[in-house]
């Protein structure tokens, strides 16, 4: 796919309002779409010397909203939203939005000021799969001839879920992959295992968060590590030394010294429990030097857990031939086709990046959501324009900070017992639980409950009578053919609400007391449909 003449033109004429313009403010979302576009446009004014404000926020602010600078841009938003009602001569506006839009094409040929929206919709390119904000800003500072940029379009992807119909990047997004790899920014590897958390968290771990299927390792750490143990993925030693084969043997592990060995279970055990008997004792066995105690205490240390990062592709083939069968005991045959997409995709790596967390391109995308979600896009998009010093340690801190508050979300809803199943979804009362991550709330407490059926959230908006409403899912209902994004709007719009979102993840505002109607309607809607 490339930019259909009619986008290119208005590319160059977004290009000639920008340089014409000296007082620019800009508005964008707050997800990580939202703050990759605005690092994005940010950085190009910032090359083009123009002072510049910028805002991120929630759609509901944008309708009528007022107007006061030469050129007003909106990115990852504009498009459905009221937001030239206030609009004077004055007023130039540019969108650059990839959500279904209110207005058509034609609409700026009676304004008498400029009015430029860049919508893929327009063009007859979906604005789910083939580009999104920070792609449709991206191709905006290609237009400038900054390419560099390339990379912060496909983070904007990754985090907009653009991939998750087939895996990979589709139509306009496949153009901004190309530029990345080849401006070196980017290793894309095809068809990777993918499982969250490729550099930052230890595989053990990440496993034990598969939520699609209820696995025996799901929410197990101990069944998680067992699994890589048998697999002898956790637990080889690398290039015995002479010593560390004595004190194997004293100890009844056999292996070869100059040679990799993989410890069996049984060893694992043997070993675990020859230094805890010595620790228990506080004093050494007989046949056991202090240097033998040393070496062995090493060992212990050397054969670290890993993470997905540090797997061979072999390693990796085990893993997934593993995983496959779990599922396939799990799911019923009509399910088996999706396996596949549910454990391989491509995955992403940053390459100027040798900082963990921000090497992996969804762990990157969950960095930039955790800052949305504290409302700190700032120090986001700080990160996104280069700045790995005082912004950096920032990022941290929030990340730290969100994953507690999720942590301790988690337990109000786990220890109370507040999900409550019904015949086509199950639910539970988020109360307590901030709107802003009741959404990711939702997505962990899908591995506590049946997976076979949608989990809905709900908490209150502070001062208000709105309830959020969020909704989560197993990718295989998705691949199913279950669209929960459309469902969610039709049932919200009849109750007097509004929502939307993807087909696995979506959510929706709906009146306090509507709750109730809301979910007899929804659990209705879905007769026939959750049919395993
Ligand atoms: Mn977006």
């Amino acid at each position: 796919m490339e930019i259909p003449p009619l986008m290119a033109e208005q590319y160059k004429q977004a290009k000639e309002l920008i340089e014409k313009s000296s007082d620019i403010k800009i508005y964008s979302h707050i997800d990580c779409d939202g703050i990759c576009s605005g690092a994005i446009l940010s950085t190009i004014l910032d090359r083009l010397n123009k002072p510049h404000d910028i805002d991120f926020v929630n759609l509901d602010v944008l309708d009528n909203i007022e107007l006061n600078h030469e050129l007003t841009i909106f990115s990852d938003l504009g498009s459905g939203q009221l937001i030239d009602t206030k609009a004077a001569a004055n007023n130039n506006i540019l969108i650059l939005d990839h959500h279904p839009p209110l207005r058509d094409l034609d609409y700026n040929e009676d304004k008498e000021f400029t009015y430029l929206e860049i919508n893929p919709n327009h063009h007859g390119i979906n604005g789910s799969f083939y580009v999104c904000g920070g792609g449709l800003c991206y191709f905006l500072a290609k237009e400038f001839g900054y390419t560099d940029m390339s990379w912060i379009g496909v983070l904007s992807a990754i985090g907009d879920m653009q991939n998750t119909r087939s895996g990979e990047f589709e139509g306009l997004n496949k153009i901004i992959q190309k530029d990345a790899v080849e401006e070196g920014y980017l290793d894309l590897i095809k068809g990777d295992l993918n499982i969250y958390g490729r550099n930052s968290r230890e595989l053990f771990i990440a496993l034990s968060y598969f939520s699609d299927v209820k696995l025996p390792i799901t929410n197990n750490q101990n069944e998680s590590k067992a699994l890589l143990d048998e697999l002898g993925i956790d637990s080889t030693l690398k290039r015995v030394t002479p010593e560390e084969q004595d004190i194997l043997e004293k100890i009844g592990i056999l292996c070869e010294a100059g040679e990799d060995y993989t410890l069996t279970r049984e060893d694992r055990a043997i070993l675990n429990k020859e230094l805890e008997a010595i620790e228990n004792a506080q004093t050494l066995p007989i046949y056991m030097s202090k240097d033998e105690f040393i070496v062995l205490f090493q060992i212990q240390k050397r054969i670290r857990r890993k993470r997905l990062s540090d797997l061979t592709t072999e390693e990796k083939g085990r893993l997934y031939n593993a995983l496959n069968r779990m599922i396939i005991n799990e799911v019923p045959k009509k399910y088996y086709k999706h396996i596949s997409k549910i454990l391989i995709g491509d995955s992403y790596t940053f390459l100027m990046e040798d900082y963990g967390f921000l090497r992996d391109g969804s762990e990157f995308s969950t960095a930039m959501n955790a800052c949305g979600r504290n409302h700190e896009e700032k120090i986001a998009m700080e990160v996104l324009k280069g700045n790995r010093d005082w912004a950096l340690d920032e990022l941290e801190v929030i990340s730290r900070k969100h994953r507690y508050n999720l942590a301790t979300s988690m337990e109000k809803v786990t220890s109370d017992d507040r999900i409550v199943e019904l015949e086509n979804l199950q639910y539970f009362d988020g109360t307590g639980i901030k709107p802003e991550i009741v959404g990711t709330i939702t997505g962990m407490i899908l591995g506590y409950c049946n997976w076979r059926k949608p989990i809905i959230g709900f908490t209150q908006i502070e001062d208000t009578n709105g309830l959020k409403v969020s909704l989560r899912c197993s990718r295989f209902l998705t691949y199913d053919g279950i669209n929960f994004g459309n469902i969610i709007r039709k049932v919200s719009n009849e109750v007097g609400g509004s929502g939307g979102g993807h087909a696995m993840a979506c959510g929706a505002y709906i009146p306090l007391d509507k709750k109730e109607e809301f979910i007899q309607k929804f659990n209705i809607s879905l007769s026939g449909n959750i049919s395993i």
